[in-house]
């Protein structure tokens, strides 16, 4: 996945270069406008939604570890493991146990989860 981002990154970067190289200075400008959009949408692209048990809620560090379903999106298997959470308020009402619905965002190698609700059951 970031190996992706980064030759997606170094791809937009090289074609900015050479369009620099072909054209006058007057239209530069317009070659990397569209390029600084494209990066902006793909980072902003960058979420995913899973499926999971809760199996340890940390309000201290605000840690939620959920013992998750494969995530294709990012081609995770499935697996136990602990997410920071984008707002402590997201803790509320969960329970060890509790089977949920949750969003990740990516920034960076750094997943968060921006949402998380208990499945509808
Ligand atoms: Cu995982």
């Amino acid at each position: 996945m970031f190996k992706f981002m980064k030759i997606v990154a170094l791809v937009a970067t090289i074609a900015t270069l050479s369009a620099c190289s072909k054209n006058e200075a007057s239209e530069q400008k317009k070659a990397e406008a569209p390029m600084e959009q494209m990066s902006k949408e793909s980072s902003t692209a960058m979420t995913a939604q899973a499926v999971g048990v809760i199996t340890a809620i940390n309000t201290k560090e605000n840690i939620l570890t959920l013992n998750h379903e494969a995530i294709a999106a990012i081609k995770w298997p499935a697996m136990t493991m602990g997410f920071k959470v984008a707002d402590p308020k997201l803790l509320n009402g969960l329970a060890v146990g509790q089977k949920v619905d949750f969003e990740l965002k990516a920034d960076g190698e750094i997943y968060t989860i921006v949402s998380v609700k208990p499945e509808n059951k």
